[in-house]
């Protein structure tokens, strides 16, 4: 089917978009649209148009695989043409309504939705603004305020809350939308009134002319939202422009707004990123119809605060929950966190009473392991140790019904070893959980040596199931997150025993723009989580002063009753000592940009040699168990991608004068000009 089709029957050409999977306004729907509205214009027997589209949704937005190069005709320029025509236009939407589509929508003259709706602005979370003239429409719509909280959150609203404000004109039940649309349109031919256009100034320009901070109000509102991006700023600039000047004019700033946006390096990041986001699911090697194994039961073993969190996110999806512990008063407290845990969010209003005792009632606990004999899965999260590991798949083994998924939740220990434990190395898979399960985003599937293409590919789509990425891993000391960041973690010990300040350090990566740096996450994961090797011991000297950070006594920070930190007098000792007893010199403190080269150069080059040895399939797959697993600032595209744009020739001369030898993958990469993403 072509990508834009036009019918008329009884003087309504019914224009159809069809470019699957989401109807995005790529070349041909463009130019297709043009078409339909020259069409419009200057076909007699055509009197009103009604505008759908086939599938699951009405455009979710422009072709975003097309940026940043995009051909004529452009967006702006189609979507005047429709609303220029004095014949009436009505938008029939269904599905995501979203960007460009959305800016489809306000370009028609009026709008029905069907009830499941969805309609937003994303581009922000692109590093872009609504830049096909949705900047300059909507506030004229729906006014200022309202118009800057849809492209600011980046969030779609729903369409009864569209309606309610004035964004479409009619809701309908879902599937009667088209129809909807026709009959809108055959009383409008009858009225023969004024069509309203999105690009007039209306009663909200008036409005928000008139109040003088307006624009300083929204911005205090939402001024988390504006910390390390520039999108904000220029939606900003685009919707002033909206209020304050005449469409045409206005329309020129949104125009170079958006294009310095879509050529920005936030933009590449975040671009990369959504595809990468998208692709992590996709196992080159496993043939597409290789069968999964059903999953409607699970074991999981060991009741503290991993298990617990993993048989949480299964009864969140649903899927009934075996919990095992060994002593009954373990048992009854994982329980019981689990408990308090649902209690907490059904106290924030995001889950009722019922939800707690559904979910409570889809997990056991039981003291024997031979529950688990009837399970299709299981999840080992029992302390780190091989021995104990050992024995664990031994008796597993012995115990699981012949087809049953043995999973380890190890973060470390060498899957291949456990699986030898069992007669059945193929159904055992690594399905590495972050902590706090229940809440991180990230899920390394790892794949054993033997693991079946069934068991990865299970793994793969349970991932999903449980609302969570999925990206696969090979067997190594600490996967792909763990492994990548590691090396950050070391060098800003050594960091603060060559005698740059905590504070210094924690604040230009703070700058960078993770939520927290180094030194304070330490403190919050817990100093005896981590082991450090060498000379860079004062994790462990705190640990042997009962200092484990914010849940014991603090750690490197002491912090007052609200968690404001300050460097504990305790912690600079500690430095002090583990510098003197291995002879270390201070230099001057580092600069910030010297911070973050010295922190994340490290990083890039183990994750040049995560990929060179395969255990990552794809530098997106780094980026994305970065930003998922350790809070990695999606802006900055992830470690790998961050790379490729500040320079794989820069990184590699700070590598050498840091004394580190560069992965042979990253050399030749800088050698032959390419890059990682
Ligand atoms: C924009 O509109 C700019 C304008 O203001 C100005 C222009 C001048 N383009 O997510 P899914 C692909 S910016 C290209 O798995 P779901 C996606 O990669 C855009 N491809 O499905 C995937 O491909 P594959 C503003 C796109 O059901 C497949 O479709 N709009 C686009 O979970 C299925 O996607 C947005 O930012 C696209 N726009 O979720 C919305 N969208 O199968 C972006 C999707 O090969 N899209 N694909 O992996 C989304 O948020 C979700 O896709 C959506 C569906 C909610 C629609």
């Amino acid at each position: 089917m072509a990508a834009v089709s036009v019918t008329v029957e009884n003087g309504i050409a019914r224009v159809t978009i069809s470019s699957p999977p989401v109807n995005a306004l790529g070349h041909a729907v463009r130019v297709g649209l043009k078409e339909a509205a020259v069409k419009i214009a200057t076909d007699e027997a055509i009197r009103g148009a009604v505008i759908l589209a086939e599938g699951a949704t009405f455009p979710a937005g422009a072709d975003i695989a097309e940026f940043p190069d995009v051909p004529e005709p452009s967006h702006g320029e189609v979507f005047d043409m429709i609303t220029a025509l004095d014949k009436p236009v009505v938008a029939a939407l269904h599905g995501n309504t979203l960007g460009g589509g959305l800016e489809l929508a306000l370009a028609c003259h009026y709008r029905v939705a069907a009830a499941n709706t969805k309609l937003g602005f994303p581009e922000v979370n692109l590093g872009l603004l609504p830049g096909a003239r949705g900047s300059q429409r909507l506030p004229r719509l729906i006014g200022a305020e309202a118009a800057l909280g849809m492209m600011l959150t980046g969030k779609p609203i729903g369409a009864d809350k569209a309606e309610k404000i004035g964004l479409v004109d009619e809701t309908v039940p879902a599937g009667t939308q088209d129809d909807a649309a026709i009959a809108m349109v055959t009383a409008l031919i009858a009225k023969d009134g004024p069509l309203p256009r999105t690009t007039e100034d209306s009663e909200w320009t008036t409005k928000d002319r008139a109040d003088p901070d307006i624009f300083d109000r929204i911005k205090a509102d939402y001024g988390r939202l504006f910390r390390g991006v520039i999108a904000p700023d220029a939606i900003l600039t685009c919707v002033k422009a909206a209020v304050e000047l005449p469409y045409e004019k206005g329309v020129e700033v949104e125009t170079s707004e958006f294009l310095r946006l879509l050529n920005s390096d936030q933009s590449r990041a975040l671009i990369h990123v959504f595809f990468a986001m998208r692709e992590t699911v996709k196992v080159p090697d496993i043939p597409k119809d290789t069968p999964l194994i059903d999953v409607n039961s699970v074991g999981v073993i060991g009741a503290g605060t991993m298990g617990g969190g993993i048989a949480m996110c299964f009864a969140n999806a649903g899927i009934a929950v075996k919990l095992v512990e060994i002593k009954p008063e373990a048992l009854e407290r994982g329980l019981s966190v689990i408990r308090k845990n649902y209690e907490n969010t059904a106290k924030k209003g995001r889950m009722t009473a019922e939800d707690v005792e559904m979910r409570m009632g889809l997990i056991t606990g039981t003291l024997e392991m031979d529950d688990l004999a009837d399970v299709d899965l299981v999840i080992e999260a029992v302390f780190e140790s091989m021995e104990i590991k050992e024995k664990v798949f031994t008796r597993l083994d012995a115990i699981a019904k012949d087809g049953a998924i043995l999973a380890s939740n190890t973060s470390f220990l060498d899957l291949n070893h456990i699986a030898a434990m069992t007669k059945r190395p193929e159904m055992v898979v690594g399905l590495h959980f972050f902590s706090p399960a229940n809440v991180m985003p990230l899920l390394e599937v790892v794949r054993g040596d033997k693991s079946s293409d069934s068991v990865i590919a299970t793994g793969m789509k349970l991932g999903k199931a449980l609302r969570k990425t999925p990206v696969l891993a090979g067997v190594c000391d600490g996967f792909i997150a763990n492994r990548l960041m590691f090396p950050y973690m070391v060098a800003s010990q050594q960091m603060l025993l060559k005698g740059t300040p905590m504070q210094e350090i924690d604040a230009a990566m703070k700058a960078y723009g993770f939520a927290m740096g180094p030194i304070a996450l330490l403190d919050l994961i817990g100093l005896d989580v981590i082991t450090f090797p060498g000379d860079v011991t004062m994790t462990g000297e705190l640990v042997k002063l009962e200092r484990r950070g914010q849940k014991l006594n603090g750690g490197f920070y002491d912090y007052d009753e609200k968690r404001r930190s300050t460097p504990s007098p305790a912690a600079l000792e500690v430095i002090e000592k583990v510098r003197e007893a291995n002879g270390i010199e201070t230099a001057p403190a580092l600069s910030p940009e010297e911070i973050v080269a010295s922190l994340l150069y490290p990083v890039i080059n183990e994750g040049a040699k995560i990929l060179e040895e395969g255990i990552a399939l794809r530098a997106g797959d780094i980026d994305v168990a970065a930003i998922l697993g350790y809070n990695w600032p999606s802006y900055q595209g992830g470690p790998m991608c961050w790379a490729d744009i500040h320079g794989l020739g820069t990184i590699i001369s700070g590598l050498e004068a840091m004394g580190i030898e560069p992965a042979k993958l990253l050399k030749e990469k800088a050698e032959t000009g390419s890059s990682f993403t």
